[in-house]
């Protein structure tokens, strides 16, 4: 009896407990083997023999519950310290993205346009010379379509120079009227402080009825939308070429960092130049077929004006994808 309470008490583990309470208190234990000479025993000591087994049997249950206790109790404390978390350690950092100013720039335009009803349109990347040149009345050998600004595969395909094939394609596939923008990313070989060969452009096309569309609608879309972008500036139109339009306008608004009086962000000119705009030209509209009607046409580069919301002098710092340029937008 003393032994096998011994047995008990020097169980160092849960484990070592639990072989034990096997040893003892099992199908085949030690006390299972004493109660089986109950039958050798004769008669009328049985009673004795067996309460005295009785006893014996619940004094070890009795050891073997409270040794229980106590080691799981150790168990318990031993894993508390060996899983303990020290929150006072210095984790690993982990950065936070954002939204990249040239998104949050374009969805602000595409905000504007959307509020007056613009159907918001997209297009490939990969364009052929007619959506992209040919019928914007960009004839063959003009300038634009020189080696040096655009990229070509060796199929004659192109990745487009401007968002433009998109209102191509849309005129092509239905009828006017035509209210539309079509933003997107665009590619030219160009690479230094204001320019990346991978940019992206927000244009924009109204096509009507002839008559129903004019410069004066143009000048006050435009120079609504650029007081909603830039806040209170001053907007003049100056004349300009482009292949695609004629009359053809450039935008300037007052700059916005000296107001101004002049600067070296507007070469001391006090405007800055942001977009370009004019009704469409005659030749567009015969290259997708449409008749008698009139329209304009817009197109803005949106990291141009991301930099100029934003005071970023570098261009280049928007693509080079480190954490840190977007941690300062948040
Ligand atoms: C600029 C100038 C412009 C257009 C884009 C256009 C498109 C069609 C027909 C006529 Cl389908 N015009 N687009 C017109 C004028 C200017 O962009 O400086 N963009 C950054």
């Amino acid at each position: 009896m003393k032994e096998l309470e011994e047995k008990i008490i020097q169980a160092d583990s849960l484990e070592t407990l639990e072989k034990v309470r096997v040893e003892l208190f099992g199908k085949k234990g030690i006390l299972s083997a004493q109660f089986a000479k109950m039958k050798d025993v004769p008669g009328p000591e049985k009673k004795a023999f067996a309460e005295g087994l009785n006893k014996n049997k619940a004094a070890l249950q009795a050891s073997f519950d409270a040794h229980y206790e106590v080691l799981k109790a150790e168990e318990i404390e031993r894993l508390l310290k060996a899983e303990a978390i020290d929150v006072s350690l210095y984790g690993t950092i982990a950065h936070k993205g954002a939204l990249h100013p040239v998104m949050e720039t374009m969805d602000k335009i595409i905000d504007y346009f959307v509020a007056l009803n613009f159907a918001v349109e997209s297009g490939p990347m990969v364009e052929d010379d007619f959506h992209n040149f040919e019928a914007l009345n960009l004839p063959k050998y003009h300038p634009a379509r020189d080696m040096q600004d655009t990229f070509y595969f060796k199929d004659g395909g192109l990745l487009r120079t401007h968002t433009s094939p998109v209102q191509i394609r849309t005129m092509l596939e239905r009828k006017p009227p035509i209210r539309m923008i079509a933003p997107g990313t665009v590619f030219r070989r160009d690479y230094d402080l204001t320019h990346t060969p991978m940019f992206h452009q927000v244009e924009g096309l109204v096509v009507d009825e002839k008559g129903r569309v004019s410069f004066a609608n143009l000048k006050s879309i435009l120079t609504d939308f650029l007081q909603y972008m830039f806040g209170e500036v001053e907007v003049r139109f100056r004349p300009s070429f482009f292949p695609f339009t004629e009359p053809s306008a450039e935008v300037d608004i007052s700059c916005i960092f000296c107001e101004g009086k002049g600067c070296r962000v507007c070469s001391h000119t006090g405007w800055l130049e942001v977009l370009g705009c004019g009704i469409v030209d005659p030749n567009v509209f015969k290259s997708v077929g449409y008749e008698d009607v009139s329209g304009y046409a817009f197109g803005l580069g949106v990291e141009r004006f991301a930099m100029l919301m934003h005071k970023i002098p570098d261009l280049r710092s928007l693509f080079e994808g480190d954490i840190r340029l977007l941690e300062q937008f948040r």
